[in-house]
């Protein structure tokens, strides 16, 4: 497990909060606030954020299935996806199941950090010592993920810090696959991914995107590699999420449109219409980590 030696000293968990009513620790999740209304909820299942309160409104798509039992990957919030995106057919990571193990795990709470009434920030942890062994066997490499998340009152980041604490170098993909509620798919665009290179999952192609505010009216399942700049998301030409990241060279676009109808944990069926996957990551190559070093990557948005 990596140590939070580097962290910033963690205020000491309590089970009850009350001497920090912006952090509440429960069985099977965790629970921000800031004095100003913002919240989150974190599940120690797959540390998965399963909700992101500003202004009173909900911010992430949370499927009304979902299961947030452990029992399977949550659909919604923001699933965490590594070391694999997607399915590999060959290479280390064959075994593994799609998106890796990272979401199906529980995750460890490490501490927290408060600044003043502004910001919270959550850290939990992943090692070896926390998969099942066939996940061990699946993946055999001795790593530690630190994931953060960080509540502020006008965005929330997520940060990822892979260390590779073996003697044989490892190559990963990380994402974190954020589904954002939307008013309307039919009123939504995504600015900022003109002239970057995508792969089509539905229509297994390659292209050059060439739309200045891309809209979204048909199932879509992209990877964008490369993308330079925040990408924003918009209700009606209103920008409604501005997605920054640190480290993260792509953006996956997801929305499964009618398709969704064929996932038994994804509801109500007309769903679709109001989310959107705008996923950062580092999934067009892999990368890799040689030992005893360590990566990080962050995606910060902002409302
Ligand atoms: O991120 C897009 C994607 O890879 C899609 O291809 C679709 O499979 C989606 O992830 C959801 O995957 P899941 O394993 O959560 O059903």
């Amino acid at each position: 497990m990596v140590e939070r030696s580097k962290k910033p000293v963690p205020i000491p968990v309590s089970s009850t909060g009350a001497e920090n009513p912006g952090f509440v620790l429960e069985s099977d999740r965790v629970k921000l606030s800031l004095p100003t209304g913002e919240s989150a909820e974190i599940l120690l299942h797959g540390a998965t954020v399963i909700s992101w309160v500003v202004d009173g409104q909900e911010k992430l798509f949370l499927s009304e299935k979902a299961a947030l039992d452990g029992s399977k990957p949550v659909r919604g919030g923001i699933p965490l996806v590594f070391p694999v995106f997607g399915k590999s057919t060959e290479g280390p990571t064959a075994a593994l199941p799609q998106h890796g193990f990272a979401r199906l795990c529980k995750w460890e709470l490490l501490g927290r950090t408060s600044e003043a009434d502004t910001a919270i920030q959550v850290d939990f942890g992943l090692g070896p010592e926390n998969l099942t062994v066939d996940q061990r066997n699946q993946w055999p490499y001795e790593f530690g993920l630190i994931y953060s998340v960080n509540l502020s009152i006008s965005s929330l980041e997520t940060k990822m810090l892979v260390r590779n604490e073996g003697s044989e170098t490892f190559d990963f993909n990380v994402l974190f696959h954020t589904y954002f509620r939307i008013p309307d798919i039919n009123n939504l665009t995504i600015e900022g991914l003109k002239g970057t290179s995508y792969k089509c999952k539905v229509i297994k192609s390659e292209a050059v995107e060439e739309e200045v505010e891309l809209p979204i009216r048909s199932e879509v399942d992209r990877v964008y590699a490369g993308v330079p700049n925040a990408v924003q998301v918009k209700n009606g030409g209103e920008t409604i999420f501005k997605v920054g990241r640190t480290n993260l060279e792509d953006i996956v676009v997801w929305n499964p449109w009618e398709g969704a109808s064929k996932m038994a944990d994804f509801g109500p069926e007309d769903g679709y219409k109001n989310m959107i996957c705008i996923e950062a990551g580092a999934v067009s190559k892999w990368h890799s980590l040689e030992p005893q070093s360590v990566w990080e990557g962050s995606a910060v948005t902002n409302i």
